[in-house]
């Protein structure tokens, strides 16, 4: 007799991702086609950026969409790829409890893992200058990790504690302070993020790290450091955070432009996707087995 495959829960796959001996890489989706190319690409999972989808769905990275509404975006995600999934949970919607019923919900729907920073409610993204660009109290972010691991049903189920010391610029002490607590309150592991446009600030925290628990960097504005670099500072997890709603962006762009000058269609074909590819892409030959087997002859 074969032997049953065993098939690793995305939970798992996710934790084994993070805690691997080698850097690995998490690509951003914004949604369900966007989640199977990264797939289709080799990565082994995905980032929910909470950019990407705000942007997507033209609005601002300040929580204008609500907790369900991303929910929604998510569950198309987990449903297009068998990949796991990293939500981008901003704050956390609001405060422990928030953080508990968001965790609950993800993992009824698929999801593998959570991030949430230690920022208010509503957040602003970290690159740009705000009044609202402010941390929130540690302890009250310790309150929200405990939590989130407290309602967890899946042992596996990933929380990320992002610390947005340096984006604040409250600078290196706090960022280990921080880094450390919410570590002892449970993380699985710990985001530092920074938004200088060397590694710097990721550098001097690496250097001071002792404690045993998986680094994640997301390095949009230090895109030149080489990804040896990470490698050798053992970084355990570089998330490309918003690459793929960039790329689309300006491709639409371009194509929306050549339509409008030309008033045609004509010379595209070659720079885009054929609709045999998004037929594909959306499983139709499945569609098609089903109606032979249930629909009745003609
Ligand atoms: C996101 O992708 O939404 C992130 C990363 O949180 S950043 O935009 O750098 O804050
Ligand atoms: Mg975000």
């Amino acid at each position: 007799m074969n032997a049953v495959p065993k098939i690793i829960k995305k939970t798992t796959r996710l934790k084994n991702l993070i805690t691997s001996s080698k850097t690995e890489f998490l690509l951003e989706s914004h949604n369900a086609i966007c989640a199977k190319l990264v797939e289709e690409a080799g990565f082994s999972g995905i980032w929910a950026s909470g950019l990407s989808m705000s942007a997507a769905l033209g609005v601002r990275d300040n929580n204008e969409l609500s907790w369900t509404q991303v929910l929604d975006q998510l569950e198309f995600m987990v449903d297009a790829c068998n990949i796991p999934i990293l939500v981008d949970g901003d704050s956390g919607y609001g405060n422990f409890n928030n953080v508990r019923r968001l965790v609950r919900k993800l993992e009824e729907r698929g999801l593998a893992g959570l991030c949430i920073e230690d920022k208010l409610f509503p957040k602003t993204n970290s690159f740009i200058t705000s009044k609202n660009q402010a941390l929130t109290l540690k302890q009250e972010f310790v309150g929200k990790i405990k939590a989130a691991k407290d309602v967890q049903k899946d042992s596996d189920f990933c929380l990320v504690a992002r610390t947005e010391a340096f984006i604040t610029e409250h600078g290196l002490g706090e960022a280990l302070e921080r880094a450390i607590a919410y570590y002892e309150a449970g993380a699985d592991a710990i985001l530092v993020h920074s938004r200088i446009s060397n590694a710097s600030e990721i550098e001097s925290f690496m250097k001071h790290w002792d404690v045993n628990c998986p680094i994640i960097i997301v390095p949009t504005t230090y895109h030149t450091t080489p990804t040896t670099q990470f490698e050798k500072l053992g970084i355990s997890v570089v998330i490309f955070a918003n690459h793929m709603i960039r790329a689309s962006v300006k491709k639409m762009q371009e194509v929306a432009l050549k339509i409008w000058d030309s008033k045609s269609i004509y010379g595209l074909e070659n720079e885009l996707v054929s609709l045999k590819e998004l037929f594909r892409l959306q499983h139709d030959e499945e569609l098609r087995e089903a109606e032979n087997k249930y629909l009745p002859a003609a």
